[in-house]
């Protein structure tokens, strides 16, 4: 394959909700401009982008893929993303790397939930976006209702540049109302031009004389001229689309249908005409290192400039081995070039470069400046590390994922299991840096942590599928706390008298209840040598090490103060290990004095759902003992703020989808401590009881 010029690729993101077809109209876009022989359905399974079979099982997108396509000497690379909510956070890095977004919008429902979070991203980015209005073949397809709702929601600056001819099984053409001439379509997608239907005619000429009147407001100037001839000669319009598209003042509408091919060859020439090439892009920022106080560097999209590229997908390949899929940002590079990773500070050699399609490579000799490549086995390199000229270093920011939401703890079934778990999920997070994996050092369990369940679950059946490993799925345990409530001075004296050098040690101690979040504190207040010195550590230590075993339920005791008031000591059996017992026997003596009590993680947790579930939401949050802290609209949809106990949100996925219909989504993050009302504290005390996690009181 060829190298192309800087000016001659588009970078294309294709994002939207779930459903809405962007997987279906990647693969369309392909079949049409012949870079597929054979035209994919997702329906059928056979879709370029949707390549692995849990994506084609589940017939939804589940990560980013990558494809591309010639049009008019063009190459145009295409980033699927998945639009389902589990699976939203992958859209973002493509749209750090895109310089155009097709916001996929279906025509019978218009805008929803995905459509305004993958619009938020892409303002974060401040990617510019052209609106695709999919499936206009369908039953109850509506494109004006569509156009309104991507209008009301988002902004004005929408204009149509194909109006549809017929609707639903009468999708036969379009009207392109940036030339004002009509096309229909054959079987093969093919256009012909028609001569323009006369019904319809005063719509074409309102939103003809909308992009007249949106191109006017993007430049001073020529609104000038606007305000002074009352309209804009055609000169002044077509060349300052792409730019008013650039500066995001303009986003223009086609009507497509993904299933018939009728009105796609026009999107792609709206692409090629107008889609922000990569060098219209402003300059990168970076840094010439990872130290505090580097640097700042800029690299503009030129062939001239230095090298550099930005990693944004890392693919486990199980033939292949790992792929780095990256964006160059800056000059050109040759198979076989060795660069620096300058994130790890460390050499890569390239080896040979690749175009992707899907899960296929084909091999290129060459990239430049704002070409998207894919390299395999590189050493070190994963998704958000900058590779650059070794002589003109440059680190560019890596994409923040949000925190996961959800939680599970896994349990892999066999010992077998155990030992390959760690490898497994090592490579599985290489891929979706949007999951987390630890090991709770309280309650010891495997923790994974993703956006959702669905995105767990996926994860737990590539576990199965792709490295055999069996897991099950349990809801985490509630990492409680216990703290105590009242003060107490106790003794602890350990004594101990069996043939040769006996122990002993002996202390008095002051216990104290801490705020919230202090921990533990320790002071030592014994006058004179009552202690010797060297053995005061031990008697922390001693308390220490009890309170991680817990008063009441085998939890953890945080928030407390110890202070040494007094001791006494043996010139003989005294020792470091006597007096650590003699700590733990304080301990022990001072729970029943101290009054401790549990202490339960409080979550901040927000859910964004349509606003005619508010209702239902609220209802249930104050069921689950939540406390609402507010509302706000974001876009169309209500975010509802509220905090709510740990312990009653382990099944919430399963149960706002039943209140919206599974529009809606949640997020959640630790907020701080809170007591255990009185009654549920009793039942963990007893269940801690019943499994026996109560340690037993150590033996003399
Ligand atoms: N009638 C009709 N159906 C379509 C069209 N485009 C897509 N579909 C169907 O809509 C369904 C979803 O298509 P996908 O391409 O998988 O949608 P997606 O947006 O990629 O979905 P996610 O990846 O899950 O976000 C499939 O059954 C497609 O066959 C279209 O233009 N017309
Ligand atoms: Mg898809």
């Amino acid at each position: 394959m060829k190298a192309y010029p800087t000016s001659q690729i588009r970078n294309l993101a294709v994002i939207g909700h779930g459903h809405t077809g962007k997987t279906q109209l990647v693969s369309s876009l392909l079949y049409l401009a012949g870079a597929t022989q054979r035209w994919g359905k997702v329906d059928e399974g056979t879709t370029v982008t949707d390549y692995d079979e849990d994506s084609i099982a589940r017939k939804m997108s589940l990560n980013q893929a990558i494809a591309h396509c010639e049009w008019r000497e063009h190459k145009v690379n295409l980033i699927d993303t998945p639009g389902f909510a589990a699976f939203l956070p992958h859209a973002r890095p493509a749209l750090r790397v895109s310089d155009c977004a097709l916001v996929v919008v279906h025509a019978a429902k218009g805008v929803e939930v995905g459509t305004e979070k993958t619009w938020a991203y892409a303002n974060e980015f401040i990617t510019p976006r052209m609106l695709v209005i999919n499936q206009m073949d369908k039953e109850h397809a509506d494109f004006g209702a569509a156009l309104d709702s991507a209008r009301q929601t988002f902004s004005r600056a929408i204009v149509p540049f194909t109006l549809p001819i017929g609707q639903e099984a009468n999708f036969k053409g379009v009207v392109d109302i940036v030339h004002m001439k009509a096309y229909e379509f054959d079987e093969r997608g093919r256009a012909k031009e028609i001569d323009m239907p006369a019904a319809g005619r005063d719509l074409v000429d309102k939103e003809r004389e909308r992009l007249v009147e949106v191109i006017a407001e993007s430049d001073d100037a020529l609104m000038e001229k606007y305000f002074e001839e009352g309209t804009l000669p055609e000169e002044d319009i077509v060349p300052n689309i792409s730019k008013a598209i650039a500066a995001s003042r303009l986003c223009p509408a086609f009507a497509v249908s993904s299933n018939t091919l009728v009105g796609l060859s026009t999107l792609l020439d709206g692409i090629i005409d107008y889609a922000p090439a990569p060098d219209t892009h402003a300059e990168e920022h970076g840094k010439a290192s990872l130290d505090d106080g580097a640097e700042p560097v800029t690299r503009g999209y030129h062939a001239e400039e230095p090298f550099s590229a930005y990693v944004f997908r890392t693919v486990a390949d199980p033939f292949a081995g790992r792929i780095n899929v990256m964006k160059v940002i800056s000059g050109r590079v040759k198979s076989d070039a060795t660069v620096q990773n300058t994130t790890r500070g460390s050499a890569e050699r390239l080896g040979a470069l690749h175009s992707m399609q899907g899960k296929q490579l084909d091999k290129i000799d060459e990239a430049s400046a704002g070409d998207i490549i894919a390299v395999v086995k590189l050493k070190e390199t994963q998704t958000g590390d900058t590779l650059a000229d070794k002589a003109a270093p440059v680190v560019y920011d890596p994409i923040e994922y949000p925190e996961p939401a959800i939680s599970f703890a896994i349990e892999p079934k066999s010992r077998q299991d155990e030992e390959k778990i760690s490898a497994a999920l090592h490579k599985i997070l290489e891929e979706d840096p949007s999951l987390h994996f630890s090991r709770d050092p309280q309650t010891k369990e495997f923790i994974l942590s993703g956006s959702g369940q669905l995105h767990i679950e996926t994860v737990v059946e590539k576990l199965r599928n792709r490295y055999h490993v069996e897991v099950a799925l349990h809801p985490p345990k509630v990492p409680y706390k216990e703290t105590i409530t009242a003060r107490a001075e106790v003794q602890g004296r350990h004594k101990k008298q069996t043939g040769g050098r006996g122990q002993f040690g002996d202390c008095k101690v002051v216990f104290e209840p801490l705020a919230r979040g202090e921990g533990f504190k320790f002071e030592d207040k014994i006058f004179g040598g009552s202690v010797p010195q060297q053995f005061r550590p031990a008697i922390e230590k001693g308390i220490i090490e009890a309170a991680q075993g817990g008063a009441i339920a085998g939890y953890p005791l945080v928030d407390f103060k110890v202070t040494l008031v007094d001791g006494s000591y043996h010139s003989v059996d005294s020792d470091e290990h006597s007096f650590r017992a003699a700590g733990r026997k304080a301990f022990r003596n001072a729970i029943e004095k101290v009054k401790p009590t549990l202490l339960e993680p409080i979550m901040n947790v927000e859910v964004v759902a349509p606003v005619e579930c508010s209702g239902d939401i609220m209802g249930d949050l104050n069921s689950r003992r939540g406390r609402v802290q507010g509302m706000e609209m974001r876009g169309k949809s209500q975010v509802v703020k509220a905090q709510v106990p740990m312990s009653e949100m382990l099944d919430y996925q399963s149960k706002l989808n039943s209140i919206t219909a599974a529009r809606g989504s949640y997020h959640m993050e630790f907020s701080h401590y809170d007591p255990v009302p009185g009654q549920i504290a009793h039942k963990i005390v007893e269940q801690a009881r019943a499994e026996g996690r109560i340690r037993a009181e150590e033996e003399e």
